[in-house]
């Protein structure tokens, strides 16, 4: 086992992660930017030092000094959390030139997923449904044209660079097509410097169903169950649950099955999370996979039991999986999202001082955060501040809890997504579990909320 450890991550997913180190006796390294010095992650660390200014690719996406604080204190491996270099398959590589475990998938697996386009081919050879489309990226217009004659409209052109929705347009007939092409290509690459793009059938009311997936140096691979993920807006999630309203045991065994298949065909290290899209036959198809711990990975510990972000470390540190192989669910679980962004205002964010902060506790409820009264949230970085949990042994207790949860924590000084998620959970269809993706712009009024 590793003795110290190297978060380059801030906010509530490093005190996460910190936590896990400690609790499986590690010494832990907390890395931050100028704008962080006050960080909860800074003050539960064991060492904390500073990596730059507050502008993330002066600092937590800055290679160099990274590695060499990791150099200079003595660490066995580091952990990239999400977003940022998690899954930058050139840090993972510069980690392993420098004798440094990085906790996460090889290189080699996180370019092969990186690519969405060549993702798709190899899960395809993989015997895995993958949405109907195009064989790798299309060239031009004429190509795409093609495929349309025999799939029809709607189509959607997606970035092989990309996933999180960059670079992608959906196409509602031939008129459409080299407009969306020439966006989607030029959107894809400034994004990513990339400007390839692939071409699907456009599934109209889908549901976002991800399995979470363990997997040691052995090639063992374990299933954790999936997560509904339907709940976003602009490709930001909002809400997660598990277990997935449209997925009974039978459905559930099946995508299980396929993600671990995929996570095999890709030699596949660490925790991951294939992604599928359900629709309303119950087919599912692979749109892609997540080479990193996710935000919303709390969801899968609460009906599972099992600390995924520790079990992370035991693999990158060789550790044989202890897991059982394929997990049922165990009662519900739901996140919400909570951010410094105001939804009356069309979710513009709300940096700025935090005057008061209570958060909510009792029974079934988990707060991952990093904020405290007198914390300021910076304006660099994403606005997720806070991440409540609910259990419940069935949906509607876990509902219930998070109605409770909601209407404890109490935050001033800026504005929060509270209002928003109360009013999602009180929406007869998310009651219902009618939920797909496309729930927030078609099943909610936004205009309607009150701060
Ligand atoms: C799709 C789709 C419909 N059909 N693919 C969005 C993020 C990426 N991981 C996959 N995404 C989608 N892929 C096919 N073939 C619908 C989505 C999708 C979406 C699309 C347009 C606008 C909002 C959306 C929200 C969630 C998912």
């Amino acid at each position: 086992m590793f003795s110290k450890v190297l978060i380059a991550n801030r906010g509530e997913i490093a005190v996460r992660i910190i936590r896990a180190c400690r609790e499986l006796g590690l010494s832990t390294v907390a890395v931050y930017s100028e704008a962080d010095r006050g960080s909860l992650h800074v003050r539960l660390a064991d060492e904390a030092f500073c990596i730059g200014p507050a502008p993330a690719r002066d600092s937590y996406l800055n290679i160099p000094s990274i590695i060499s604080t990791a150099e200079l204190l003595g660490v066995d491996a580091i952990h990239p959390g999400y977003g940022f270099l998690a899954e930058n398959p050139h840090f993972a590589e510069v980690c392993r030139d420098c004798g440094i475990s990085f906790i996460g998938p090889s290189p080699e697996a996180i370019q092969k997923m990186g690519n969405k386009s060549t993702a798709r081919e190899m899960v395809r050879k993989a015997g895995v449904a993958i949405v109907p489309g195009s064989d790798g990226p299309v060239r031009d217009e004429a190509a795409a044209a093609g495929i349309a004659r025999n799939l029809g409209y709607p189509l959607i052109i997606k970035a092989a660079g990309g996933g999180g929705g960059r670079g992608m347009r959906v196409v509602h007939n031939r008129d459409d097509l080299r407009r969306a092409m020439t966006e989607a290509r030029a959107e894809a690459e400034a994004a990513f410097g990339n400007g390839e793009v692939y071409v699907e059938k456009y599934l109209e009311e889908p549901r976002h169903v991800e399995v979470q997936i363990l997997a040691d140096a052995r090639g063992t691979v374990a299933t954790l169950g999936e997560r509904d993920c339907s709940v976003q807006r602009r490709h930001q999630k909002l809400i997660e649950e598990s277990p997935s309203l449209g997925v009974g045991p039978k459905l559930r065994r099946a995508l299980s099955r396929a993600a671990a298949r995929v996570a095999e065909a890709a030699g596949y290290t660490n925790a991951g999370t294939v992604e599928f899209l359900v629709d309303h036959a119950e087919r599912f198809y692979f749109v892609e996979m997540n080479t990193r711990i996710q935000v919303e990975h709390g969801v899968t510990e609460m009906v599972t039991g099992i600390d995924i972000v520790k079990e992370q470390i035991r693999i990158a540190a060789g550790e044989r999986l202890a897991v059982p192989r394929e997990m049922e669910p165990r009662g519900h679980a739901i996140e919400c999202r909570v951010n410094a962004e105001d939804p009356a205002r069309d979710f513009l964010p709300s940096p700025g001082t935090i005057v008061a902060f209570v958060p909510p506790g009792g029974p079934g409820i988990r707060v991952d955060t990093h904020v405290f009264a007198g914390y300021t949230v910076p304006p660099h970085y994403d606005s997720l501040i806070a991440k409540v949990i609910a259990w419940g042994q069935d949906r509607e207790e876990a509902i219930a809890r998070m109605q409770r949860a909601l209407r404890e924590f109490e935050i001033a000084g800026i504005q929060t997504t509270i209002p928003f998620h109360q009013d999602a959970l009180e929406n007869a269809f998310f009651r219902r579990g009618e939920v797909y993706v496309n729930f927030v712009q078609r099943r909610m009024d936004l205009t309607v909320l009150h701060v």
